[in-house]
């Protein structure tokens, strides 16, 4: 599988696509210092960070986890790979951050990973993603506490609730906040959006959530409509 993805020696200037390719490469090898020089390497080049995201490390993560589910990969290697590729967005992610200073901020989001579950990769991404596209993210990591959200939004004031599920039991949680948001005459002052690799358009519609986005790019549009949407009504 990995012999698809050949990657020129160091030293050597690398085409776009090469670049691509190396970054999945490194995080399915669980090369660290290689996912991180790559990043490197895009900012120095001003590469597209979103396609840099979705195009190089997203991939890499993916085939990660298609080899861990195949059986070829054990859980090791792909925390190893999890770790590369958090690895990369941290190295990303200060050029994220400088793309929106000077900017009016879009809306405050308070975002985190549903207790129970500390899957946290695709949170991050759309936490950089969202930060990049000019809100003000306040990310409160992985396995939080349902309270924790309703907390952290009274008092950071926030427009948007953002919860990440990846998995079955968790997506509950996602359930249970916006009858948490209910029971206390909340909804409508904060608007819910989900999501996670199980989560669906239906599943939020089914649970009454205000928004849904697929992965992190199509999370900014559907955030900006909703915040756009709460201005009016
Ligand atoms: C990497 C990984 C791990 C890593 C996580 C490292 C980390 N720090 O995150 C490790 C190895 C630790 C791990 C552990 C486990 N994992 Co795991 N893991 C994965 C894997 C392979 C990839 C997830 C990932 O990072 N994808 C890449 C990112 C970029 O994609 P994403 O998370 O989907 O996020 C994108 C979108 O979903 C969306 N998005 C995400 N969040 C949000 C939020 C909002 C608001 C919006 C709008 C959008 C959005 O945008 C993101 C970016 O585009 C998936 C398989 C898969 N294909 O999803 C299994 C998977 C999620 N894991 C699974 C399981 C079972 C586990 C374990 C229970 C295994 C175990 N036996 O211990 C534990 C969980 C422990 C726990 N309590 O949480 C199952 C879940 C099954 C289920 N249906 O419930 C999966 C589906 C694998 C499988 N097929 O069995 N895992």
């Amino acid at each position: 599988m990995f012999d698809e993805i050949n990657v020129k020696e160091k030293g050597e200037i690398m085409s776009k696509e090469e670049l691509l390719a190396g970054m999945a490469k490194a995080v399915i090898e669980g090369n660290k210092e290689e996912a991180v020089a790559l990043a490197k390497e895009a900012i120095a080049e001003k590469m597209d960070l979103n396609e840099v995201i979705e195009k190089g490390y997203v991939p890499g993560i993916q085939v990660a986890g298609k080899l861990w589910e195949e059986g070829e990969y054990f859980l090791p290697e792909l925390v190893t790979s999890a770790e590369c590729m958090k690895a990369a967005m941290g190295a990303l992610r200060p050029e994220l951050e400088k793309a929106h200073i000077d900017v009016k901020s879009a809306g405050k989001i308070v975002i985190g990973t549903i207790e129970g579950d500390i899957h946290d990769i695709g949170k991050n991404l759309v936490a950089s993603i969202l930060s990049a596209n000019g809100f003000d993210v306040v990310d409160l990591g992985a396995d939080v506490k349902l309270e924790k959200f309703i907390e952290k939004a009274e008092e950071e004031k926030v427009d948007l609730i953002c919860l990440s599920a990846l998995l079955t039991t968790t997506m509950i949680g996602q359930r249970k906040l916006i009858e948490m948001l209910k029971a206390r005459n909340f909804l409508g002052r904060f608007a819910v959006m989900v999501g996670g690799a199980p989560v669906s358009q239906k599943w939020a519609d089914d649970i009454g959530a205000d928004g849904y986005a697929e992965n992190a790019l199509t999370a900014v549009q559907a955030a900006k409509n909703l915040l756009k949407k709460m201005k009016k009504g």
